[in-house]
């Protein structure tokens, strides 16, 4: 593992399907944070540390998929994605960040390791920097605290 000097100034945040649904539904899983909630706070820190931020949620994996494509040419350097249920099940979006090649970290509400079998395996999670998981909504602050700290590790 290298040690490098690198911020991320270009962060795009991905949520997969039904996280539009956050604070509406199951807040016994999944808490009473809107997803609106969620992205103003991120916005607010990204605001902070005079970086740019682009959100984007969808319910349908082709839509995340071109979302994703479109970071080789939008400047994106960083992506941090909770690819919800997709991140169970979806090859296509994994390969997407793959042919990429932008660092990202997963990230789950929920932990996923104490829940249903199904859900304890993860796509995305080998190709990750780095995964989070079940410390809630502050789990994507983390995930962006990490994007900005200039003595983050990569490998
Ligand atoms: O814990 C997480 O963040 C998950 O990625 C959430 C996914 C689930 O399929 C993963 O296994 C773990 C589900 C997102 C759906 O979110 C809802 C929020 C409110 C109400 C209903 C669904």
């Amino acid at each position: 593992m290298n040690e490098k000097e690198y911020t991320a100034t270009n962060i795009l945040i991905l949520h997969g399907p039904n996280l539009n649904l956050l604070g509406t539904r199951e807040p016994e899983i999944y808490g009473a944070v809107t997803l609106q909630d969620i992205n103003r706070n991120l916005s607010k820190l990204a605001a902070n540390a005079d970086i740019k931020i682009d959100f984007f949620q969808n319910n349908a994996e082709f839509a995340l998929i071109d979302r994703v494509q479109l970071c080789m040419t939008d400047g994106t350097d960083f992506i941090i994605i909770n690819p919800a249920a997709y991140t169970h099940t979806s090859v296509a979006l994994r390969d997407a960040l793959a042919a990429v090649k932008i660092p990202f970290i997963e990230v789950h509400i929920s932990n996923i390791y104490s829940r249903e079998s199904f859900r304890q395996h993860s796509y995305f999670s080998d190709l990750a920097i780095g995964v989070i998981s079940g410390l809630g909504v502050k789990g994507y602050e983390l995930a962006l605290q990490y994007a900005l700290d200039p003595n983050q590790l990569h490998n």
